[in-house]
C-alpha cells in the first residue's frame, strides 16, 4: 500500500470520527451542587455581562445575559429581519447592497469587541460576513448595525473580524482561495496553483469607527481559516491559520489533509503599513461596496469603491512568514501576553504552542525551511515553545482566564480542556454536550479577560433538550471557571448556529452613552414630519410620499384616498414620542413587505405598489398603550383612470366621493 493512500484513508477515518463525534460518557451527570445559585439572577436585576453571539446561518448576532443565559436581543446585520423592517425599509435596504446587488441573507461567524490598549472598550462590535464577504459594525450606543463594507477579492471572509489592540484595524482572510476580481476568472478550475489566490484585507478603522478598506496583501492560494491580532510585544503582527497548502481544489477531506503540517501565517502589519507609506502598494482594480448608516438623516447609503492597494507578500520578502503547525489548523490563538500564539489543528493529536520571541530569533538568525510559494517558511522547532501531549481529539478554539490557563474545545472527544499555558501540563477537563466549536471567556481573546465565566457553543444537541422535529438546536453552556475545576452551571439554546461570542461588563456597554430616543429636533430625514399639523400626501405624478406620525395612539393621517392602481406610494412614518422603548409599528394588508419598527424620534419609509382596487387597512403592530388597537387607518385605492381627489384626514371624515 502506497504511503499516499495510507494517509488518505487515515484521514478519512479521522474526519468520519470528526463528523459522528460521540456522546461523552458521564453525559448523564446532574450539574452539581451550587450551581443553580451561580447562574440564577434574580427577577429584576442585571447580569454581570453582555454577551454578543453570532448567529452563523441565521446572518444575525444575539445578546445574551451572563450569567442568566436571558436572551436580551437579537441584532440584525447580515440577513433582512421582518422583526425590524431591516432590509425591508427605504433606509435599511442600502446596508444589504454588494456588487452583486442586494443580498438578503449571509452566515455570520466571528465577533469582535474593540478594543483600547487591549482591553474591550464598549464602542463598536465587528462581525463577518462569510458567504459575500464583508465585515460590519455595530454601534453599541443603539444597537444598530451602523456600516457594512464588501471586501474584493475574496470568497468566503472566515478568518475575520479580527482586531488589533486599539482598533487599528479589522483583518479579514479569504477561506477560499480565487483568481482576483479584476483578473479573468473564466479559466479552469484545475489552474487552482496558477490562478488562485489568498487575499488578507486590512480595514482600518477610524476615530468615529468608519471602516475603509486600507490595503490587501496577495498571499499564496490556500485557505485562510482564522486569525488573531498579535498584543503587547506582539503588537504588530497578525496571525493566521491556513489549511490546504496541498493547494488542492477537489475532494478537499481527502487531499487537503495529505501534509503532516500546514501553516500559520505570522503577518508583520506594521511592515506592511511601512511598504504601504513608501508607496509599495499597488493599485488594482477591484469592485465593492461600501454601505454607512447617517444617524442625523437615518438613512443608509451605499458607495462603490473602484480599487485597491495590494502588497505582494512573495515580493517584500519580510511581511509574511509561515509556521508550519500540524495540521489543518483551525483556531489561531493568542494568550493575554501577546507571547504564546495556539494553533489547533482539527485533525492533529497535540496543540502546538509558539513563541513569538522565539518567532523574532527565528526570523533574524533565518532559520528557515526553504520557502512556500515565495514566502520563508520557519524551522518548526525555532518557533516552537512546546506541545500540549494528548489533549484529546479535534481541537478547534482556544480561549485564556488571564490566570496564566488556556481553554480548548475539542470538537471530536466533545470537551473543554484547560491547561497551564507556561508548563503545558494538563489541569482539568470537563464534557460538554456536544460537539464544541468555539468557546468565549469575557475578555477571553483580548489582554485582560474576566476568568469568571466560559461559555461553550455546542454544534449539536441531541437528547438535551425536548426533541423539535429533524432540527435539534445548538447550545450555549456557561461554565464557572473561577476555581481550580471547570463546573457547568447553565445550558440553553441559541439563535442560529453560533461561532465566536465576545462578552464585556454589563457597566461598559450601559454607560457608554446608550440611546433611549432619537432627539426628533436632531431628526434630519428629508421626509420627516415633526407635528401632525405637517401631515400631509404629495403626489409627483405616480410617486405619492405620505408624511405620516405616529403617537400612542393614532396615526396622522389615518384615513387616505386617491391612491391610483400604478402608484408606487412611500409611507414615510415619524415616530413622535420622546420616550424610551416606545416603538410604533406599521403594516398594511396585502403589502409585499414587511413591518416597520419605528423607534422615538426616528423616521422610517415604507414602499407599497397596490396590485388591487380596494380599501387596504393599515395598523400598528407593537403593543403601545391601552388603545394600541385602536391605531389603524384606511387607504382607499381606485382604477387608474379614477378621477377620485386625493385627500387624507384624522378626526373628521372625508368628503364623499364617488
Ligand atoms: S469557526 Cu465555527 S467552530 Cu467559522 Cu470560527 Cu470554528
Ligand atoms: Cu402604536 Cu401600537
Amino acid at each position: 500500500m502506497n504511503n499516499k493512500f495510507l494517509k488518505a484513508t487515515l484521514a478519512i477515518v479521522l474526519v468520519a470520527a470528526f463528523f459522528s463525534s460521540c456522546k461523552p460518557k458521564n453525559s448523564g451527570d446532574v450539574v452539581s451542587g451550587d450551581a443553580a445559585q451561580k447562574a440564577y439572577v434574580a427577577p429584576g436585576k442585571y447580569d454581570e455581562f453582555y454577551n454578543f453571539v453570532s448567529g452563523g446561518f441565521s446572518g444575525q448576532m444575539s445578546v445574551y445575559g451572563l450569567p442568566s443565559g436571558r436572551l436580551l436581543r437579537v441584532v440584525p446585520i447580515f440577513s433582512v429581519d421582518p422583526q425590524s423592517g431591516y432590509g425591508y425599509s427605504e433606509e435599511t435596504k442600502p446596508m444589504l447592497n454588494t456588487s452583486h446587488g442586494f443580498i438578503p441573507w449571509d452566515d455570520q461567524h466571528h465577533l469582535e469587541l474593540s478594543q483600547t490598549n487591549g482591553e474591550v472598550d464598549g464602542r463598536w462590535i465587528f462581525a463577518n460576513a462569510n458567504n459575500t464577504p464583508r465585515i460590519a459594525r455595530v454601534d453599541l450606543k443603539t444597537f444598530k448595525t451602523t456600516e457594512i463594507i464588501e471586501l474584493p477579492n475574496s470568497a468566503g471572509n472566515h478568518s475575520s473580524p479580527f482586531i488589533t489592540e486599539n482598533t487599528e484595524y479589522v483583518v479579514a482572510g479569504t477561506r477560499f482561495s480565487v483568481p482576483p476580481d479584476n483578473d479573468n476568472g473564466d479559466v479552469p478550475i484545475n489552474s487552482y496553483k496558477q490562478n488562485f489566490k489568498g487575499y488578507l484585507s486590512f480595514v482600518k478603522i477610524g476615530k468615529e469607527g468608519q471602516m475603509d478598506l486600507s490595503f490587501q496583501i496577495e498571499a499564496p492560494g490556500v485557505n485562510f481559516d482564522l486569525s488573531h491580532a498579535g498584543k503587547g510585544k506582539s503588537h504588530g503582527w497578525f496571525f493566521f491559520s491556513c489549511y490546504n497548502t496541498e493547494q488542492a481544489n477537489t475532494l478537499l477531506e481527502v487531499n487537503a489533509s495529505q501534509k503532516d503540517k500546514d501553516f500559520i501565517m505570522a503577518v508583520n502589519w506594521k511592515k506592511a503599513e511601512e511598504y504601504i507609506k513608501a508607496g509599495k502598494g499597488k493599485k488594482i482594480p477591484a469592485k465593492y461596496i461600501h454601505n454607512t448608516w447617517d444617524e442625523k438623516t437615518q438613512t443608509a447609503k451605499s458607495e462603490t469603491k473602484t480599487e485597491v492597494l495590494v502588497l505582494s507578500a512573495k515580493e517584500l520578502k519580510d511581511i509574511c512568514y509561515m509556521i508550519p503547525c500540524p495540521k489543518s489548523p483551525h483556531g489561531c490563538d493568542v494568550d493575554p501576553t501577546g507571547e504564546y500564539i495556539v494553533g489547533s489543528g482539527k485533525l492533529a493529536a497535540l496543540i502546538p504552542v509558539f513563541s513569538f520571541d522565539k518567532l523574532q530569533n527565528a526570523i533574524k538568525n533565518k532559520q528557515f525551511d526553504g520557502e512556500y510559494d515565495g514566502i520563508p517558511v520557519i524551522k518548526y522547532e525555532a518557533a516552537l515553545y512546546g506541545e500540549v501531549k494528548k489533549p484529546g481529539l479535534g481541537p478547534l478554539h482556544t480561549e485564556f482566564d488571564g490566570k496564566g490557563n488556556a481553554y480548548t474545545t475539542f470538537f471530536v472527544s466533545s470537551e473543554v480542556v484547560k491547561w497551564d499555558i507556561k508548563s503545558l501540563k494538563i489541569l482539568d477537563r470537563v464534557p460538554v454536550y456536544y460537539s464544541p466549536g468555539h468557546l468565549s471567556i469575557p475578555g477571553g481573546d483580548s489582554k485582560k479577560p474576566f476568568g469568571k465565566y466560559m461559555v461553550v457553543y455546542n454544534k449539536i444537541t441531541k437528547d438535551r433538550y425536548l426533541p423539535t422535529g429533524p432540527e435539534l438546536a445548538q447550545a450555549a453552556q456557561i461554565f464557572d471557571i473561577s476555581g481550580d475545576k471547570m463546573q457547568l452551571i447553565l445550558d440553553f439554546p441559541t439563535i442560529g448556529e453560533p461561532h465566536y461570542a465576545q462578552s464585556a461588563p454589563a457597566d461598559v456597554i450601559r454607560n457608554n452613552g446608550q440611546l433611549k430616543f432619537y432627539k426628533i429636533e436632531d431628526n434630519k430625514h428629508p421626509f420627516v414630519t415633526k407635528g401632525e399639523k405637517e401631515a400631509k400626501v404629495v403626489r409627483n405624478g405616480k410617486r405619492l410620499d405620505v408624511y405620516m406620525t405616529s403617537i400612542r395612539s393614532h396615526f396622522a393621517s389615518d384615513n387616505i384616498e386617491g391612491i391610483k392602481l400604478g402608484d408606487e406610494v412611500y409611507f414615510h412614518v415619524t415616530n413622535l414620542e420622546q420616550d424610551w422603548d416606545v416603538p410604533h409599528g406599521f403594516a398594511i394588508k396585502g403589502a409585499d413587505n414587511a413591518e416597520l419598527l419605528i423607534m422615538p424620534g426616528e423616521t422610517s419609509t415604507y414602499k407599497w405598489v397596490p396590485k388591487k382596487v380596494g380599501i387596504y387597512p393599515f395598523y400598528c403592530t407593537d403593543f403601545c398603550s391601552a388603545l394600541h388597537q385602536e391605531m389603524q387607518g384606511y387607504l382607499r385605492v381606485s382604477p387608474a383612470g379614477s378621477n377620485v381627489p386625493l385627500t387624507f384626514s384624522l378626526g373628521t371624515n372625508l368628503p364623499a366621493t364617488k
